[in-house]
């Protein structure tokens, strides 16, 4: 390893459309079902590594979007970024720069896109050289979904069955190039969300009566959304996507006590795009863990969207996000001259 060598890596967020929800025992992060999901372009993370010899007691600095990343984050990422050095067997701190594309003050920053990032600026940074799928299983320790967020499009993630977690991975399913379809985001309040969905997944497990009957309607939900996929079958995959959120979020809603993301904005914009619907617009909607609405529809319909979910009360933003491609290292030639 070279000490100063500094990497940097784009990695955009994603969405799942068959929702994780739930891990197995063990200290590796292993989801406890599989997942489907598509990674977006434009909004995700750009991430700087360096490794430095000369950062005092070896200790990392994280700095987020210009300020010091805050204290519990910075100790979730140092942890990750110890898995990296055991790899590569090296052991001072790094320099941590990383720049949210994700509207961050809306709540809408995602671990996904953070994780995937700092995986391959870091693995590059510490001179170990990964293939995708070592990447994805890497980067799934940092955070589940991050695991996805290394791949173009739409991605599957697989739960896996060793308890280490060695093949619990994502793969690709169709590149982001392979069909013109866009996610129109609703942004439903500013605040940020009220519980993490780490804990919040762990607390459905261990008391929802409804989380034992969500993680059995996985398999098959995922067995025919990559069928969907694979056909371009946008009806399909939108009518699982929704049963898929709105189960995921029944199990939440169900644990005691119960955890509730939705705010009204949230069910209006929901009512909005059944609406759509009736009237002929293949437009489906998903959530995750927060109030915010994302809904999956063809690129030609994005405008009727947008508008229709802009006319929303209380919807504060709408963004309008295509598919994008897999966490990939940054150029710094061309990152100094742009
Ligand atoms: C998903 N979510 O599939 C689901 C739907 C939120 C709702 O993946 O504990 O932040 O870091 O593995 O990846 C959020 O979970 O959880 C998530 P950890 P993560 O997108």
């Amino acid at each position: 390893m070279e000490s100063g060598h500094t990497s940097t890596a784009w990695a955009g967020t994603n969405i799942a459309l068959v929702k994780y929800w739930g891990k197995r025992p063990g200290p590796f992060n292993v989801p406890a079902a599989g997942s489907l999901s598509l990674t977006l372009a434009g909004l995700g993370t750009t991430t700087s590594v360096t490794f430095d010899e000369g950062l005092a007691n070896n200790r990392d600095v994280f700095i987020l979007n210009n300020a010091p990343l805050d204290e519990k984050a910075a100790a979730r990422a140092s942890r990750f970024l110890d898995l990296v050095r055991a790899r590569a067997n090296i052991t001072c701190g790094a320099r941590v720069d990383s720049h949210n594309t994700v509207p961050t003050a809306a709540g809408l920053a995602s671990s996904a896109s953070g994780f995937a990032a700092l995986t391959l600026a870091a693995c590059n940074a510490a001179g170990l050289h990964l293939t995708a799928t070592e990447l994805s299983v890497l980067a799934r320790q940092g955070s589940g979904s991050a695991a996805r967020s290394v791949f173009s499009g739409f991605a599957l993630m697989s739960a896996g069955e060793r308890a280490d977690g060695e093949d619990a991975f994502a793969s690709p399913l169709l590149d982001h190039s392979q069909w013109d379809v866009a996610m129109v985001v609703a942004l439903t309040s500013k605040g940020p969300k009220a519980i993490g969905s780490t804990e919040a997944m762990q607390h459905t497990a261990n008391t929802s009566p409804f989380y034992q009957a969500w993680l059995q309607s996985v398999p098959e939900d995922l067995a025919r959304a990559q069928l969907a996929v694979e056909q371009r079958d946008l009806k399909c995959l939108g009518g699982i996507a929704e049963r898929s959120c709105l189960r995921m979020h029944a199990s939440a809603m169900a644990a005691d006590p119960g955890v509730l993301y939705w705010n009204p904005v949230t069910l209006a914009a929901i009512q909005v795009v059944m609406r759509l619907r009736s009237e002929g617009v293949n437009a489906y909607f998903t959530i995750d863990a927060g109030p915010h609405v994302k809904v999956l529809c063809a690129s030609e319909d994005t405008g009727t969207v947008s508008q229709a979910l802009q006319a929303v009360p209380g919807v504060q933003d709408v963004v309008v996000a295509r598919p994008g491609p897999g966490a990939h290292l940054v150029d710094h030639a061309a990152k100094a001259l742009s």
